[in-house]
């Protein structure tokens, strides 16, 4: 493609999860950092949720529709040559991903004050904020998600939620079996995916936790040098 664009936010799972497919294929992109007070960045879309993917002018939406269609369209012979069994393994994960493993970082981000505080210095930092937005969202959306936090706990019957983290990283790694990736020698897009959503808590006090107490990190690090650089432009 000659123009990539990602509407985002920064610290987003599911746009983390789409830039770890673009970093790993090369595939430079710009960014256009949305300020998700107002979404003006976006007015002009229907959809009204990020990631937002445009390619040479085409608009694409949802993180794993994203990747499924860039995946077609920049490695047509990737997912042909797959075995059946390594083709449902891998749509498997990517599902577990969406359903079960994304709706353990909020809880997690936001499982005390301080550490929602933690984050939303870390959301608001990065994020596309006026001044004054910075300096109140970081308080007052740190104080809503710690409440909202909570509630999602409840209707994803999480009771710990840290155990509940730990226990979806060794699921995973049990899941790859001695493999360097899921994908093999390679990363697939369910590597992809688990490491994108990861990513943006890697350095909040949860995913220091994760690392600490489960057996993700090897795998991890694999998937830092295998993703390499930024392909952001
Ligand atoms: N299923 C979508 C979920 C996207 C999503 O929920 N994005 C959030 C940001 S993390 C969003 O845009 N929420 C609406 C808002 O901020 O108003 C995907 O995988 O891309």
């Amino acid at each position: 493609p000659k123009e990539v664009i990602l509407y985002q936010y920064e610290a987003c799972p599911f746009c983390n999860k789409v830039k770890a497919f673009l970093d790993y294929y090369d595939v430079p992109y710009r960014i256009v950092e949305v300020n998700p007070l107002g979404k003006k960045e976006i007015a002009w879309s229907e959809y009204k949720k990020v990631p937002i993917l445009m390619v040479d002018g085409e608009q694409m939406n949802d993180s794993t529709e994203i990747i499924s269609t860039l995946d077609g369209k920049l490695n047509p012979k990737r997912s042909p040559a797959l075995t059946a069994a390594a083709k449902e393994e891998e749509e498997k994960w990517r599902k577990w991903v969406d359903g079960h493993l994304v709706h353990l970082l909020s809880p997690n981000i936001y499982r005390s004050t301080k550490e929602a505080l933690q984050a939303f210095d870390y959301i608001t930092r990065e994020g596309n904020f006026t001044a004054w937005e910075r300096a109140t969202a970081k308080y007052a959306g740190a104080a809503a998600m710690y409440f909202i936090s909570k509630r999602l706990k409840k209707r994803h019957n999480i009771t710990d939620e840290r155990a509940a983290l730990y226990e979806a990283a060794n699921t995973w790694v049990e899941a790859l079996d001695n493999r360097s990736f899921m994908g093999g020698s390679k990363p697939n897009l369910a590597d992809l995916a688990v490491f994108g959503v990861l990513r943006p808590i890697r350095n909040l006090d949860s995913g220091n936790d994760m690392i600490a107490n489960s057996k993700i990190g090897a795998w991890y690090s694999r998937m830092e040098q295998a993703v390499g650089n930024s392909a952001r432009v």
